[in-house]
């Protein structure tokens, strides 16, 4: 058996996505596998993960108990698009509710290239050997859309891969945006009801990404590069004000120096930017993913201190609380958008009103009322009901 092993449940177009596929473990004992029996051989994995369907106790009990093949295949369920593995995905997180929120919850953007997943890899695998389960996860709506990743193949972080206490899921693909957040969201939940104490996010700098991983998140780093002079100028103000810290990367060699000049740029640009997170100041640091200086001083003195100064002002139970209920009535929103604009009747006679209004026979007060009165009228089926839900369900 060897490294390349995939477990049958994994589908076939997209196997080599999956870095979730088992590995063999470093010491022995990973998965629940001696040493000697090498790669995820199924033989030693519990005999309802092998063979039997799998039920929602199962499911609940192999993910509490943090068996991994478990915690893969309940996210894989999260991330199915069938109505039938949609159901029981939610029976599965509403059982497991009482055991999630316990994690750190950090997110880290930041353009292509700026090394978040380098940066990821030093500092999981350090916090792996202190002693922590680290999950990393990956938000890349690029996928969603065109299929492509962004955030590529480089999400599959060898080092820290090799270490029993991490687990690396990249971005799920196809699908909207809704569904990739309620599925990421999801899978944050699995893996802190899987015993996972830090979870990673890690997601591009492009479109909505920052604004969905900063709704699920406890903390926000965004990894910036040297040479920001025309960078800084371009950089949306937009994604500096949702982050927590800024840490310019690739500090070393003869790039130090810049960096520290970078930093001190961003410093100042900081002064004048509206602050994330309330009685936190923001501010600029410099680290080198690649021989790891400066991350794990950040991790300490700035996450961590973060952390427990949110737990003891109540800022974080409060980002926490707004997180949620802002997801339960976005989901909300898009599932009336869609209701309304794809509901026969409303395709049907908007043309007509549009044309109507441009022309000036109609004021827009009044199309409006034409259309939600057209709407009202509607006669709703259980089928046209869950053709427009946003959680892709089919
Ligand atoms: N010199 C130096 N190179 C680095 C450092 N961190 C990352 N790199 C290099 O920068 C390149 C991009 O790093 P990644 O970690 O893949 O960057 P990323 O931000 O995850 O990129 P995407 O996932 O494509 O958005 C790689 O070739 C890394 O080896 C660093 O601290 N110093
Ligand atoms: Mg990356």
């Amino acid at each position: 058996m060897t490294d390349t092993y995939k477990p049958s449940w994994v589908p076939e177009e997209n196997d080599n996505k999956f870095a979730c596929r088992v590995m063999r473990g470093v010491e022995g004992g990973h998965d629940g596998m001696s040493e000697k029996q090498g790669a995820a051989k199924p033989a030693s994995a519990p005999a309802y993960v092998r063979h039997k369907k799998m039920t929602v106790d199962d499911y609940v009990e192999g993910v509490v108990s943090g068996n991994r093949m478990v915690l893969s295949r309940a996210i894989t369920l999260v991330e199915s698009n069938a109505a039938v593995h949609f159901e029981m995905a939610q029976q599965v997180i509403q059982k497991l509710l009482p055991y999630t929120g316990k994690s750190k919850r950090v997110g880290i953007t930041g353009v292509p290239g700026a090394g978040k997943s380098t940066f990821i890899e030093a500092l999981g695998t350090q916090l792996c050997k202190d002693g922590h389960k680290v999950a990393v996860l990956a938000v890349d709506p690029s996928s969603t859309v065109t299929k492509g990743s962004i955030l590529g193949d480089k999400t599959r972080m060898e080092q820290l891969a090799r270490q029993p206490n991490a687990f690396i899921r990249p971005s799920p693909s196809g699908g909207t945006l809704g569904g990739l957040t309620r599925k990421s969201r999801e899978t944050l939940l699995l893996c802190e009801a899987a015993g996972y104490d830090t979870i990673l996010v890690e997601t591009v700098g492009v479109g909505q990404s920052e604004t969905t991983v900063r709704s699920m998140v406890d903390f926000f780093l965004l990894v910036v590069l040297t040479g920001a002079g025309d960078e800084l100028q371009g950089m949306k103000k937009g994604v500096m004000e949702l982050a927590d810290a800024i840490v310019v990367n690739k500090a070393d060699g003869d790039n130090k120096p810049r960096a520290e000049v970078t930093k001190a740029e961003y410093e100042r640009i900081l002064y004048f930017i509206r602050q994330a997170t309330d009685h936190w100041t923001t501010h600029a640091y410099t680290c080198s993913a690649y021989t790891g200086e400066g991350i794990m001083p950040l991790w300490n003195d700035v996450v961590e201190k973060f952390m427990q100064q949110g737990w003891g002002n109540g800022v974080l139970a409060e980002r926490r609380k707004q997180q949620t209920l802002s997801w339960v009535y976005s989901m909300v929103e898009e599932h009336l958008h869609n209701l309304f604009y794809r509901a026969p009747e409303i395709i049907s006679c908007k043309s007509a009103i549009e044309d109507a209004v441009i022309a000036g026979k109609l004021s827009a007060t009044m199309a409006v009322q034409k259309l939600i009165d057209t709407f009202s009228s509607k006669k709703f089926t259980d089928n046209s009901y869950k053709q427009s839900s946003p959680f892709e369900i089919r």
